[in-house]
């Protein structure tokens, strides 16, 4: 088919709300919704990374983290054998972490809005690179000084199987297929749900090779 009428299905597609998924009573999988931001957010985050390149980071009890680390905001998560922390002061050059860049900040905004999170004010992007292999075991996300602002996480590259339990470690999670684009959002009554990453399996995405990255915005402080 060409002509007008393809060109209208085509504009009514690009049109279309990215499909949201309702994994809790307040937790959103909004399908895509990073989409539109990609070919601003890639160069904003290559520059943070130029900064604060990725690490492997130590967990408190000794073990090293498969997925490599790095952050951009006012604060910046960190572990090392003392504990897990925010710190405004990336312990790998005793410099504060990048800023937050403006693409990252109005998506993450946006995906809480649609989400029915207003007024996100994020001051926290932890970046998780996470090579095949690589897998975040279950955790809650506690570091924060208060938990009334929701986690918003954005999926680029290979795809995952991203783990969403309750609020006991022993809760069985649900399986959640994450693919390039997909946005997270959780907050309110399921803020401190156990959540977190299979291993991630072998591939080649498109645009960002042989990795997953999973943007993570929070308010910390
Ligand atoms: O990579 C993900 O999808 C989740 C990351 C995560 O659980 C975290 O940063 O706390």
């Amino acid at each position: 088919m060409a002509g007008p009428t393809a060109d209208l299905f085509a504009d009514e597609a690009l049109q279309q709300p990215a499909s949201r998924e309702q994994i809790g009573e307040q937790s959103w999988v909004l399908r895509g919704f990073a989409l539109p931001w990609i070919d601003r957010l890639l160069p904003e985050l290559r520059s943070v990374l130029a900064r604060s390149p990725f690490r492997r980071m130590v967990t408190p009890g000794g073990f090293t983290m498969s997925a490599a680390l790095s952050s951009c905001g006012a604060l910046g998560w960190t572990t090392d054998s003392t504990g897990y922390r925010y710190s405004p002061i990336d312990p790998n050059n005793q410099q504060p972490w990048p800023a937050l860049p403006d693409a990252l900040r109005q998506l993450a905004e946006q995906a809480a809005a649609n989400a029915g999170f207003a007024d996100f004010a994020p001051d926290a992007c932890l970046i998780n690179r996470y090579v095949p292999g690589a897998k975040m075991s279950l955790h809650q996300d506690k570091n924060e000084r208060h938990y009334t602002a929701p986690v918003v996480s954005v999926s680029l590259g290979l795809p995952a199987i991203f783990l969403f339990g309750g609020h006991a470690r022993s809760d069985t999670p649900q399986k959640v297929s994450l693919f390039h684009g997909d946005v997270v959002v959780w907050g309110g009554v399921d803020r401190l749900r156990f959540h977190g990453v299979m291993p991630i399996k072998n591939g080649e995405h498109p645009i960002m090779g042989a990795q997953r990255i999973n943007l993570t915005f929070r308010t910390a402080g």
